[in-house]
């Protein structure tokens, strides 16, 4: 072993500097004399990525050694953000890496900032992946994670005369540092074509003849844990053409043609669908969930192969889980490889499937549940649809035997939704086949049972668990503040914390220090700077760093009300603009930051961003109001954006309508940084009035029991005048492009309001006005931030990944000794 360390890339900036010099002029072909920040940038990254490969190399060979279960983790979507920073700071070369780079004439942080985002994701839960599997690594547990490398990630918001434009990702432009690409790890996914039957050893089985081949091409993503050697591996896959690909066409002479149809295989893991509700049933998306199901299951099928011969042990060996029902064909596909190809027999096959895959989800919509049409899967995948009927007859007779042939009850539960249109309803084939069920956080779970899944709930109690999501402190608070992270180790005389969260409640008890709360104003006002120099440099606008800033950020959705919170900054103008002159000194300044990317198709979220930019506008031009008030909206809103502006923040909203937040993960993220939440009782929110105290943060609005009700209410609801005002503000056109609004305008009034804004209004006010209030008591909003980091432990994404580990999984720790 000692000699192998010494083959080690050694850490002290001499040799770091020595490698970063190397790869300029070797990996970049540049001159070690002379080169700008992007080929810096490109060289460092080389340099940390041959140390991520020595311990990735590591810990793959040690978990080989001792084979113990692994863990599967299947996603369709992994919002990385960047790398750079993250890799530097798990692997404890943050500060050797700078003192290299300062010895060169470049600065870390400028490096730093060259990196683009992989943005393989929407929203939520693609960035809870990514915290996730840097969990996964801290916590040496042995995982994978699995997903697709998508050409073009979530398209680019661009913004022109205030309405949102979208704009391809292309972010491999320019090389990426961060992936091993596997050139060998390959192999062969098939589609169309049709099913056939065969006697084999005089029995009868179905064999799927398929018409299409593309191959499927590993790319490993190291994932470093901190603290630990541990480096765990994102594998995601890029479809090739294959060698087999209509061979007819060669053979017939149309060269040409051949080629140009055999480079179309590239289109399945071409673009990301920008969608984060809907579910169109559009084929290329069935394709791209079948393709890497099947790629990964090949690769983990194999090396299972490698070290045994019998899959009765299968289930002490491999947890699959599925990241929400995008991934849910990996249950067919594993009924089709043990049944078809390795001849198990169905039952055989059927307990194996039972035991190994748990799933959770992240809606609680109804109408956010995944649905395929079953013309669609019976052309692209016949016998898969197949193995689904055949699931789905066994599932309904033994259900009949339970509760008798109660219809109702049995077509809600099938899995196959019969109508104009029929569909496999990809949810209900998860819960049918998955031992464990897991909601996001606690009401999540509680509406699931409830309502959402009730019949299977009935069925199965023990199937439905939840675990509350967490967010990694290492990139939301390490990474993106590292001012924070300095103080609070400091404080706490230790950063032990960085790997053991829950030690963070030790600031309880300095949360009054007059101190701390020196050096954490002084922190905090440090990266109000640098989000007031960014808000200039993108708006134009330039903000007081006195004034409140005010954040919602996350994606556009009706239910998340960034309509509210436009509705309420309209309101707080319209009070400044009707008061008298002196009582405006009463004012407590606010900087109003929103962002956040609407999908391509949704066009009432589309109209909210325009709304916002029509107010902005008129008020960031009132030389009346100056900086009483200021309205932003932050273009292009991905995580590197949300690592500036999150340590920035004083107060952060996260408003959605009772009942309609599964979880919500930015609010955790907001809560680590010391910003004060301004939230519904909703999803997570209500795990986190636990840990700090309702009387630390700002509540408001209807409770998930009380929202039935009010809309049941509907028009007989009163709602307030002040809504009633600012609404007919927008409708007259007070902001102009008043045709345009008045869609927008509708959803709210007229006996509509979905979403309850008008009968949360007046309270949600108040929570404003209390929020002011408690702005001017500097010692007190002091003592509230330091509170809020303090009681944020309970939301770090170790806690979560440990819950899984133990009562889902069934994995343990495996720790590469050296
Ligand atoms: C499905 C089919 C086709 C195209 C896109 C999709 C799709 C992609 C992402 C559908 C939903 C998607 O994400 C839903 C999501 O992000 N949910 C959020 O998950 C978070 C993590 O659990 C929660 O905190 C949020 O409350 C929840 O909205």
């Amino acid at each position: 072993i000692l000699g192998l360390m010494d083959g080690f890339l050694k850490n002290d900036p001499v040799s770091l500097q020595k490698d970063i010099l190397e790869h300029v002029e070797y990996t970049v072909a540049r001159s070690r004399f002379s080169f700008d920040d992007f080929e810096a940038y490109q060289a460092l990254s080389h340099s940390v990525r041959d140390r991520l490969i020595e311990r990735w190399h590591d810990t793959q060979v040690y978990f080989k050694r001792k084979d113990p279960k692994r863990l599967y983790f299947l996603s369709l979507e992994f919002l990385m953000g960047r790398s750079l920073s993250n890799s530097v700071i798990n692997l404890g070369i943050r500060d050797q890496c700078a003192d290299a780079l300062s010895q060169l004439g470049f600065e870390f942080e400028v490096l730093a900032e060259q990196e683009g985002d992989a943005a393989l994701g929407n929203g939520g839960l693609a960035r809870l992946s990514a915290c996730q599997m840097d969990s996964l690594a801290t916590l040496d547990y042995p995982a994978w994670g699995y997903g697709l490398r998508y050409q073009y990630g979530l398209f680019r918001q661009v913004i022109l005369d205030g309405f949102q434009h979208e704009q391809p990702d292309y972010w491999l432009n320019f090389g990426n540092p961060w992936e091993i690409e596997r050139v060998h790890v390959s192999y062969a996914v098939k589609f169309y074509g049709n099913v056939e039957e065969e006697i084999l050893n005089g029995e009868k089985c179905k064999v799927w003849i398929p018409g299409e081949t593309v191959e499927a091409v590993a790319y490993d993503n190291p994932i470093p844990g901190y603290g630990t050697r541990n480096t765990v591996n994102l594998r995601l896959w890029a479809a090739k053409p294959s060698g087999q690909h209509d061979m007819e066409s060669y053979n017939t002479g149309d060269y040409i043609n051949a080629v140009v149809n055999r480079q179309r295989a590239e289109t399945i893991s071409s673009v990301l669908y920008p969608d984060d509700r809907s579910h169109q049933g559009k084929e290329l998306r069935l394709k791209q969930q079948y393709f890497f199901v099947s790629a990964s299951l090949q690769d983990i099928i194999r090396r299972f192969k490698e070290a045994h011969d019998n899959f009765d042990v299968f289930p002490e060996k491999v947890a699959l889980q599925l990241n929400d029902t995008h991934p849910s064909l990996a249950i067919p596909e594993v009924m089709r490889v043990l049944v078809d190809e390795e001849h198990l027999g169905w039952n055989r096959a059927w307990d194996i499937v039972c035991k190994i895959f748990s799933f959770t989800t992240h809606t609680v919509l109804p109408e956010g549940l995944e649905k395929i049409p079953v013309d669609l899967l019976e052309s692209l995948l016949p016998r898969h649809l197949q193995i689904i009927y055949d699931i789905n007859f066994n599932f309904m007779e033994e259900l009949k035997k339970k509760i008798g042939l109660d219809y109702d009850r049995l077509s809600r539960m099938s899995i196959v939704e019969e109508g104009a249109v029929k569909n496999i309803r990809m949810a209900n084939l998860s819960i049918v086949c998955c031992h464990t069920v897991d909601g996001v956080s606690r009401v999540h779970s509680e509406l699931l049972k409830s309502r959402v899944f009730k019949d299977f709930y009935e069925l199965w109690p023990q199937k439905f668990q939840y675990k509350t999501n967490g967010v990694t402190q290492r990139r939301w608070i390490v990474v993106s503040n590292p001012g924070l992270s300095a103080l609070i180790s400091k404080w706490l005389g230790t950063e032990a914390w960085i790997r053991d969260v829950d030690l963070l409640t030790g600031l309880r008890e300095y949360a009054a220090d007059a101190d701390l709360q020196q050096e954490w104003k002084m922190v905090r006002k440090v990266n109000k700077m640098r989000l007031a120099e960014y808000i200039e440099a993108m708006s134009g606008v330039k903000v007081s760093l006195d004034a409140m800033f005010d954040v919602q950020i996350k994606r556009i959705h009706e239910y998340k009300r960034q309509l509210l919170n436009i509705l309420s900054i309209i309101h707080r103008y319209d009070c400044i603009k009707n008061m008298e002159k002196s009582d405006r000194r009463k004012v407590v300044p606010r900087v109003c930051i929103i962002g956040g990317k609407a999908a391509p198709g949704y066009e009432i979220a589309k109209k909210i961003i325009k709304l916002c930019h029509a107010v902005a506008e008129k008020i960031n031009n009132d030389t009346d109001v100056g900086d009483l008030l200021k309205l932003v909206f932050i273009p292009d809103y991905n995580v590197s954006v949300a690592e500036l502006v999150i340590p920035g923040a004083d107060l952060s909203q996260h408003i959605s309508t009772a009942g309609h937040e599964a979880s919500g993960t930015g609010s955790m993220k907001f809560l680590m940084n010391g910003c004060l939440l301004l939230a519904t009782a909703d999803g997570s929110t209500i795990e986190i009035i636990e840990e700090i105290g309702s009387d630390n943060m700002f509540l408001f609005g209807a409770k998930v029991h009380e929202v039935q009700a009010l809309r049941e209410k509907g028009p007989a609801l009163k709602t307030p005048l002040q809504f009633a005002r600012v609404v007919k503000m927008v409708r007259d056109g007070y902001f102009g492009f008043e045709d345009h609004f008045k869609s927008l305008c509708d959803t709210v009034e007229g006996g509509s309001d979905f979403y309850l804004l008008g009968s949360d209004f007046a309270s949600y006010l108040e929570a404003q006005a209390a929020a002011d209030k408690a702005f001017v008591d500097q010692e007190k909003w002091t003592r509230m931030s330091i509170l809020s980091t303090a009681g944020s432990g309970r939301f770090s994404s170790d806690r979560t990944m440990e819950e899984y580990a133990k009562k889902t999984w069934g994995i343990e720790p495996c720790k590469c000794p050296f």
